[in-house]
C-alpha cells in the first residue's frame, strides 16, 4: 500500500513512521510512505504556505497553490491515488469500518492541515474527503495523518505478524479487550488471577469474555447497543 503525505513538518511524520509495526512494515516493502514538504512546492523565494483570511478572523489559512501543486507533482509521478484526504476536526470519524474501506486502496494521498486550516477550495476541489481521528482538536494534521497511516495498515496483509490480533482487535470484536498479566505471578504482593495460572483453558476462555463485557459495559456500552446487545448465554452469569 502506497500513501503520500504532504505536511509543513516532514520530520513529524517521518520519525514515527521508523518505529514499531509501521516501521518494520515499511523495512519489509509492504508500506511505501513517501513525505512531501509543502514548502517545496511554493514558488516565492520565503516559501510561504499561509495568507491571512478572507473576510478577517484570527489566524492564518493553508494558500491553495502550493497544496494543488504538491497533488500534481504526487499524481504525475505515482499515478491517480484511490483517494486524497485531508485531515480536519469536521471530517468523517475515523472508525474500524472507514479504516478497513481505506485500506483496500492501494494508494492515498493525505494533505495536512495546519493553522485555522486549509482554503476550502482544496477540500472541494483536491481533496475526495475529509476524516477526522476524533472529537478533539490537535494542532494540525500530522498526528492524525500518522493515525491514519497506522490504523490502515494493521489491515494489510502480513503488516500485523499475527493475523488473529488483528481479527481480535477491539473494535472487530465489538468487545474491549480482556485484562492482560504475564509473569512474575507475584509481584509486590500483586497476584495474577488464579484462573489464568490453572492450565484450564476453558476457564480462562470464559473468565476473558467475562472480563471483557464487563469492561465493555462499564466504559463503552455503545459498543453493545451496536451489536445487537450481549448474545444470548454470553453473559456474565447469575
Ligand atoms: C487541524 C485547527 C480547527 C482550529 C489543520 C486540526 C483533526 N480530529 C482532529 N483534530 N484535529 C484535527 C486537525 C486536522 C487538521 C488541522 N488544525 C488546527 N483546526 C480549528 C485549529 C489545522
Amino acid at each position: 500500500m502506497k500513501f503520500d503525505v504532504v505536511t509543513i513538518f516532514p520530520k513529524m511524520v517521518e520519525g514515527p513512521l521508523q518505529e514499531g509495526i509501521v516501521g518494520r512494515a515499511i523495512a519489509k516493502g509492504l508500506l511505501d510512505v513517501r513525505v512531501h514538504d509543502l514548502r517545496d512546492f511554493t514558488t516565492d523565494r520565503h516559501r510561504v504556505v499561509d495568507d491571512v483570511p478572507f473576510g478577517g478572523g484570527p489566524g492564518m489559512v493553508l494558500k491553495p497553490e502550493p497544496l494543488f501543486a504538491a497533488v500534481d507533482s504526487i499524481r504525475a509521478a505515482r499515478g491517480a491515488p484511490g483517494a486524497i484526504i485531508l485531515t480536519s476536526p469536521d471530517g468523517e470519524r475515523l472508525t474500524h469500518t472507514v479504516a478497513a474501506r481505506l485500506s483496500a486502496l492501494d494508494h492515498l494521498v493525505i494533505l495536512c492541515g495546519r493553522y485555522e486550516g486549509v482554503d476550502e477550495r482544496v477540500r472541494e476541489h483536491v481533496a475526495t474527503e475529509a476524516i477526522s481521528i476524533g472529537d478533539y482538536v490537535v494542532s494540525g494534521g500530522e498526528l492524525p495523518a500518522l493515525v491514519i497511516v497506522d490504523a490502515l495498515a494493521r489491515f494489510v496483509p502480513g503488516v500485523v505478524g499475527d493475523a488473529a490480533s488483528v481479527a481480535g482487535d477491539t473494535f472487530a470484536s465489538g468487545l474491549l479487550d480482556y485484562p492482560q498479566y504475564t509473569r512474575p505471578a507475584e509481584f509486590r504482593g500483586l497476584a495474577v488471577p488464579r484462573v489464568l495460572l490453572s492450565g484450564h483453558h476453558a476457564e480462562i476462555e470464559k473468565w476473558r469474555r467475562e472480563q471483557a463485557l464487563a469492561r465493555t459495559r462499564r466504559h463503552r456500552p455503545d459498543l453493545l447497543e451496536r451489536h445487537g446487545g450481549v448474545p444470548a448465554g454470553e453473559g456474565e452469569g447469575s
